[in-house]
């Protein structure tokens, strides 16, 4: 039994001996360390590409190093075996802090105050509770769940939507296109924390950003090609959003010559909300290999018809 990672720059090879420590008797190799390619039953990576896919011609399961698989689900020539995305509590939390702290961060004008300060400037702004802040969260699965607890803990006024309708108690909820303008109608900070899909691709555009309420600030904190750059610069421009925290950007890294990079009212980070550790990765991916190793049934299966 053996296992390739196929590492990206922002992972280390801590994994590795995670993995070796919970199982001993599977092979771990880290790409391009690829000899006899045909032993290889699990591929561990972000995106690797069709090439290195076309030479692995026993994988039984793969694993997406993230939360999201669609730069997986991008790759041509993906065996059909299962595929599983990282589901981690530890983080949904990390994902959940960070939005959660760019929403307090708008919700009590840091920004506009750190504007202030760069000009000596003392103005005090009014000030607001955080229950007379109604927060729009697009995602209410593991992480976006999570957000709207940690939102509603430090007093927000939480609104949800996702794909299929949810029950949550406290938790006003909406899903599906229809009930998609409802939640944009009344969220003042609108926090997105879904997957890159088919139907999500460019969900953030100027037809659905206008329907926010004049002022709103927007915190993408799901995937770059969520957002039509052009339509929020716009937006900002004319002054119908005040603000922007962009973590994923459709090119990362961001260019250098990137309008956002310098813009006022735009906060860039890079790409940083959350990222799973070597010993929660290393706990899911022999979990769920134990669990393929006794038929059992496995978690956190990508659906790819609708591409999360
Ligand atoms: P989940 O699959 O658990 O949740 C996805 C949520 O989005 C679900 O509520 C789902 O609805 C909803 N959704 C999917 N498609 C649609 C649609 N067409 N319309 C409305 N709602 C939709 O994913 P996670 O919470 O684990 O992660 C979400 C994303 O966060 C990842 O895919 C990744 O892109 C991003 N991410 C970013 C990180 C960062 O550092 N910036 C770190 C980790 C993740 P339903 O509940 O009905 O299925
Ligand atoms: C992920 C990410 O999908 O870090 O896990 O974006």
């Amino acid at each position: 039994m053996a296992l390739l990672f196929y590492k990206d720059p922002e992972h280390s090879d801590d994994i590795v001996p995670e993995i070796r420590r919970r199982r001993p008797d599977l092979e771990v190799r880290i790409y391009p360390d690829l000899d006899a390619p045909e032993r290889f039953d699990y591929l561990l990576g972000y995106d690797p590409p069709r090439e290195l896919l076309e030479k692995l011609p026993n994988l039984k399961v793969i694993f997406s190093a993230g939360a999201g698989a669609d730069a997986l689900l991008a790759t041509a020539g993906l065996p059909q075996v299962p595929l599983l995305r990282m589901v981690d509590d530890s983080l949904a939390e990390l994902v959940s802090e960070f939005a959660a702290a760019q929403v307090l961060a708008w919700h009590r004008d840091l920004w506009s105050y750190r504007d202030q300060q760069t000009k000596a400037q003392w103005q005090p702004l009014p000030l607001r509770r955080a229950r007379e802040r109604r927060v729009g969260v697009l995602g209410l699965g593991a992480i976006g769940q999570r957000l709207t607890r940690t939102l509603r803990t430090l007093g927000f006024d939480v609104v949800g939507w996702s794909r299929t309708a949810k029950t949550i108690e406290g938790l006003p909820s909406f899903a599906g296109p229809a009930q998609l303008f409802q939640v944009l109608q009344q969220a003042e900070i609108l926090v997105s924390i879904l997957p890159l899909t088919t139907a999500t691709h460019g969900i953030l555009n100027v037809k659905t950003l206008r329907e926010l309420p004049r002022g709103a600030v927007v915190v993408n904190v799901g995937r770059g090609a969520h957002l039509v750059e052009s339509d929020l610069l716009a937006l900002l421009e004319e002054g119908h959003l005040s603000g922007a925290s962009l973590d994923v950007f459709d090119e990362e890294p961001l260019p250098e010559a990137h309008p956002f990079w310098r813009h006022p009212k735009v906060i860039v980070t890079p790409h940083v909300a959350g990222a799973i550790s070597a010993t929660a990765m290393a706990e899911v991916v022999t979990t769920q290999i134990a669990r393929f190793e006794q038929g059992l049934d496995l978690h956190n299966v990508v659906d790819r018809a609708e591409g999360y």
